[in-house]
């Protein structure tokens, strides 16, 4: 995967690939990683990128030329990539996005500082806008290093990758288990015990007991619109045992027998 991010500030994003998985993957050359600045592509003396905004008003608007030359010269060297501009108005990125990007040859990330850009180049050579949440940041460079971060941990070869890949698979959906290392007791805590057993089912069993607790808790949406797994049903019906012996039978009917009941008048 190449993935090229055009940006006024370079030095800046490239940080992400200077340091931890982003930066084994470039050395593994899973990845081929690079800032273009867009200022070298401004045709004028003084590589001016930005300029008032028709019509009038405050602020100042990313010029059509300098983005349109770095965004050829960027196609160039990233073919078949996918041109995308960060932007609050883009498609909002999550991690089934992040699985689809990782799958394409390149990405060239776009972007945008001030009020945005030259809305021309928005119908024109840019394939999508990407948005990584209802907040406005004071430029484009964080969201596609949020954006080249997720798909580069996607990337198979990305040490760790398949694995992690792997991982996202079997917690499809639902929030992390909760983790522990050493020591066995921190502040008068203790690390839940089973974790210590060695018993490698009711490891696995608490691991989905707490992703599904702590998505129940933090995240119910997350549950929307998605089908429940085998192996979640079977905590879900513990539960459910679980608060029927606490409410009574009356409370809270078993699923078939509310129906009859209803009937029964
Ligand atoms: N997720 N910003 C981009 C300037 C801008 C505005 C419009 C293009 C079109 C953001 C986000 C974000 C602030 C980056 C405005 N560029 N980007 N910038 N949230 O807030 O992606």
């Amino acid at each position: 995967m190449r993935i090229v991010v055009l940006t006024i500030f370079p030095e800046l994003v490239a940080a992400l690939w200077s340091h931890g998985m982003v930066r084994r993957a470039v050395e593994q050359r899973a990845v081929s990683a690079e800032a273009v600045n867009i200022r070298d592509f401004a045709p004028d003396r003084h590589h001016v990128t930005d300029d008032r905004p028709y019509g009038g008003g405050c602020g100042m608007v990313m010029k059509p030329e300098p983005l349109a030359a770095a965004l050829r010269h960027a196609r160039d060297t990233a073919p078949g990539a996918r041109a995308i501009l960060m932007s609050p108005q883009g498609r909002r990125f999550d991690q089934a996005i992040a699985r689809e990007l990782s799958e394409l040859p390149g990405l060239i990330l776009v972007c945008g500082r001030y009020e945005g850009v030259d809305d021309r180049l928005v119908g024109g050579l840019i394939d999508e806008e990407l948005s990584i949440g209802d907040y406005v940041l004071t430029g484009g460079e964080l969201a596609a290093m949020a954006v080249a971060d997720a798909v580069t941990r996607l990337i198979p070869g990305v040490l760790g990758g398949e694995e992690s890949a792997e991982r996202d698979s079997f917690s499809d959906g639902r929030l992390e288990h909760g983790h522990y290392t050493r020591p066995p007791v921190f502040e008068g805590e203790a690390v839940p015990e089973v974790l210590l057993s060695g018993h490698h089912a009711r490891i696995e069993r608490w691991r989905l007991e707490s992703s599904l607790m702590r998505t129940f808790v933090n995240r119910p949406d997350l549950f929307e619109g998605r089908p429940v797994a085998p192996a979640e049903r079977d905590i879900f019906e513990a539960w459910r045992a679980r608060l029927q012996g606490l409410l009574g039978d009356e409370a809270t009917p078993a699923a078939g027998t509310r129906k009859r009941r209803r009937e029964r008048g």
